[in-house]
């Protein structure tokens, strides 16, 4: 029989919760020496090697071997083979999901558009809005190496209208994983090429003689490909670092406690830094999702993890209200919020700071995860304060358009001169009073 397994309890009323709170809360994200000088070693022999030291990479760390570049890439016609090999029933799910998650991106496409307006005296303003031209989307090899991850990071590229999206995924040993293939293939992935960590962020931040150069770099990786990410900005453009996965569950206590100690679970088995919170204001119930984690951790297929994560990271916290606990929800920003409460309308205008809202009990987190629609690529480690989930805005960027009418451009060289005149760039001041009328 395996031992309980003891969560840290805290209470809003003592003296030192708020200390305990920010003790709990710590995370560092890991910057190693070691790390970073393998990383920019990687990186600076892609740039100037392209294919030969990617293959190299890939035969020391994935112990992969191929003779000739072209070996590492899938074709189209291979990545269908996945999905027509899938179970019928995984194959029905994928397409489902992506669906939903298609159409939920589509209706943030919309009102994401461009937009002018003309001013009395004719001159046009205005932003005009242009997908990227190309995307590469890291998926991790391994444990890691989630086919909804897939759908999540391509399908909004493929709605903003990303030309050409290109997947790196490392095989070790050349194992390959038939979802994230078949994931691939319905996301509309234009070319996968089987090679990851470092050396695969390098191949598509710099471009090789076969894997083309891309504009921006999504989708998680290990501490290694994080780094490479860091490297790379700059040159391309990447998405967020993503830390650990966290849950914070609000419940008035009037939820079937399993069901609660589930949603705590579904997080903590992504990996051992997990985080998953419970908040509530009704003591006898936080007893019974204690004893509900007791119950269920032994019948858990990933138990090891999640027993690292809830004796670690995981905490159940009482507070003394509904009010109590949307602050303290707001002080922890956290990635995924369930609201397991009977009117969770009332307050969600309240929550300031949440990668995603799940309201009401039966919105289980992992419905999110996989097929509800919205992204589940969130803000983690507090970064809900300034960010927000990946979405097709991550995939567009904005030019400015001014088109001045002569008399526009009359009344606003005027201005322009003396801004420029007091700021001593007197070229500026010409160009603009050129076009000053007589
Ligand atoms: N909860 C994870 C995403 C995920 N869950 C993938 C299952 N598969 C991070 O938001
Ligand atoms: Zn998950």
């Amino acid at each position: 029989m395996s031992s309980n397994v003891s969560v840290k309890r805290l209470v809003s009323s003592q003296a030192d919760f708020s200390q305990q709170l920010d003790t709990l809360l710590a995370w560092e994200s890991v910057s190693d020496t070691a790390v970073n000088e393998a990383v920019t070693d990687i990186l600076h022999q892609v740039k100037h090697q392209g294919d030969k030291a990617v293959m190299a990479f890939t035969e020391r760390f994935d112990h992969l071997h191929v003779e000739d570049f072209s070996s590492l890439e899938m074709t189209q016609e291979r990545l269908k083979q996945a999905l027509d090999g899938l179970p019928a029933e995984q194959r029905a799910a994928l397409e489902r999901a992506a669906e939903r998650v298609r159409s939920y991106h589509e209706k943030q496409a919309q009102g994401q558009g461009s937009w002018e307006y003309t001013e009395e005296d004719g001159t046009l303003l205005g932003q005009q809005v242009m997908p990227m031209d190309r995307v590469g989307v890291y998926v991790p090899g391994g444990k890691a190496a989630y086919p909804s991850s897939v759908l999540m990071n391509a399908i909004p590229a493929k709605v903003a209208g990303v030309e050409e999206i290109i997947m790196v995924v490392p095989t070790p040993h050349g194992e390959l994983n038939e979802l994230v293939l078949a994931a691939a293939c319905i996301s509309g992935v234009d070319r996968v090429f089987t090679i990851g960590g470092a050396q695969a962020v390098a191949a598509l931040a710099y471009g090789t003689e076969t894997v083309p150069r891309v504009d921006k770099i999504v989708g998680p990786g290990n501490i290694f490909v994080a780094t490479a990410k860091r490297m790379v900005f700059g040159a391309v453009g990447i998405d967020m670092i993503a830390g650990p996965s966290e849950i914070l569950v609000v419940c008035d206590g009037k939820t079937n406690p399993d069901w609660i100690a589930m949603d705590l679970f579904s997080q903590a088995e992504h990996d051992e830094d997990a985080q998953p919170i419970l908040v509530s204001w009704d003591k006898d119930f936080i007893d019974q999702v204690e004893a509900s984690i007791q119950k269920l951790m032994p019948t858990l297929e990933r138990e090891p993890i999640v027993r690292v994560s809830m004796a670690e990271r995981a905490a159940l916290i009482q507070v003394k209200d509904l009010d109590e606990a949307i602050e303290v929800t707001n002080r922890i920003a956290p990635e995924h919020l369930e609201l397991s409460i009977e009117d969770p309308k009332a307050v969600v205008s309240r929550i300031r700071h949440a990668g995603a809202i799940f309201m009401g009990r039966y919105t289980a987190e992992a419905l999110g995860d996989y097929c509800a629609g919205p992204n589940h690529v969130l803000p983690t480690s507090g970064t809900a304060r300034f960010s927000s989930p990946l979405g097709v805005y991550d995939f567009q960027k904005r030019s400015s358009l001014i088109m001045c009418s002569a008399d526009g451009a009359s009344e606003m060289g005027k201005i322009a001169s003396v801004l420029a005149r007091g700021e001593s760039l007197t070229a500026h001041a010409r160009s603009a009073e050129y076009r000053i009328k007589g």
